[in-house]
């Protein structure tokens, strides 16, 4: 077991090899993929003597105007806090891994293959699916299966200007989103944490609706590797692991496609994951969250210390999106 020094409690970056034997951090870290299996997030030691601190170099700049229908009054977690508190376990289980690790990924070239029912399939180039539809700036608020949550501005376009493009056939009714899985790459790959490739999906309904973003930059830069790059899915009226990052296919579907979570941990992690305080994960509560960054120490307690707030229903949206779920029991289809 680690034992922190005031060094690592400040969280200054050191990685547990430097401090640690090789075979007794290596042992640990399989460990904690095993415990983690099964768990969106869970470890054995706690996450808070894990928390990468450093302040992240900024991306290539990211032009985009402002959508005023989606700007809310709640502040921006802290850019630090958005592009170190990860989880895209492809890098690691750890929330520090993504901003360690992911810089190996390589975001150019980069194509998206948009297949199966749909009358119109395209290999895209990223370059030129960024430049599909205008890219607007929206503030979302991102509530993670776990309980913690964030806001961001994020930067992309609703996926229903693509969907309309590629012009889905009658018999598509779901679309699944699937991330690279490349070994080299991808130092999470190499253990059976979830099966790989990363897979998410939607209704089409779902993913028709406005909310639902296609989204390629946050805080007015490109992605940063950590948080999906080159390009993800944003969708804010779900948990978190609904939307998939550094997506290489989009592939329309007549039944509903397997998901990575779901396929894990049926009982824990349903096809809907809407946002819910009246339906609890069967090992804790959804009924409160914490906001990352609105702790008033500094170092890393972020999440610790930060007051509860309650969490909404469609994680605040549901104005726009409960009519998707009208006559459904939610309760059922978690
Ligand atoms: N491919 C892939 N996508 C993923 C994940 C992942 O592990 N792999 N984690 C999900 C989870 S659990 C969350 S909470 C969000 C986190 O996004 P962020 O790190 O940009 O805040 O990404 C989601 N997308
Ligand atoms: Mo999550």
């Amino acid at each position: 077991m680690l034992i922190p020094s005031p060094k690592w409690l400040r969280g200054d970056d050191i990685a547990a090899s430097e401090i640690t034997p090789r075979h007794v951090f290596e042992s640990r870290r399989r460990l904690m993929m095993m415990a983690a299996a099964g768990a969106a997030g869970a470890t054995l030691s706690p996450w808070f003597m894990r928390r990468a601190h450093a302040a992240q170099a900024h991306g290539a700049k990211l032009a985009a105007k402002l959508n005023q229908a989606y700007a809310i009054s709640e502040k921006p977690t802290p850019y630090d806090d958005v592009t170190t508190y990860n989880n895209f376990y492809e890098f690691g289980t750890d929330k520090s891994d993504p901003a360690r690790y992911a810089g190996t990924l390589r975001t150019r070239p980069w194509q998206v293959s948009v297949e199966g029912l749909v009358k119109q399939p395209k290999v895209y180039d990223i370059d030129e699916l960024l430049k599909l539809a205008p890219l607007e700036e929206r503030v979302y608020r991102m509530r993670c299966v776990e309980g913690w949550s964030m806001v961001i501005p994020w930067i992309g376009y609703s996926l229903s200007e693509l969907i309309k493009r590629v012009e889905p056939q009658p018999g598509a009714k779901f679309v699944q989103f699937i991330t690279l899985a490349d070994k080299k790459q991808m130092p999470g790959i190499g253990s059976p944490v979830l099966d790989w490739p990363y897979s998410e999906g939607l209704r089409m309904d779902e993913a028709m609706h406005p909310l639902a973003l296609l989204t390629f930059g946050l805080y007015g830069e490109v992605l940063p590797n950590q948080n999906g790059a080159p390009v993800r899915m944003v969708l804010p009226w779900k948990y978190g692991f609904k939307s998939a990052k550094s997506i290489v296919k989009i592939r329309f579907v007549d039944k509903q496609p397997p998901t990575s979570w779901n396929l894990a941990a049926a009982n824990e992690y349903g096809f809907y994951s809407n946002v819910n305080p009246d339906v609890d994960h069967p090992r804790w509560s959804q009924a409160t969250e914490r906001r990352i960054g609105e702790d008033k120490g500094s170092g890393g307690f972020a999440a610790l210390f930060a007051p509860k707030r309650k969490t909404l229903p469609f994680n605040g949206y549901g104005q726009q999106v409960a009519s998707l779920y009208a006559g459904m029991d939610l309760k059922k289809n978690f």
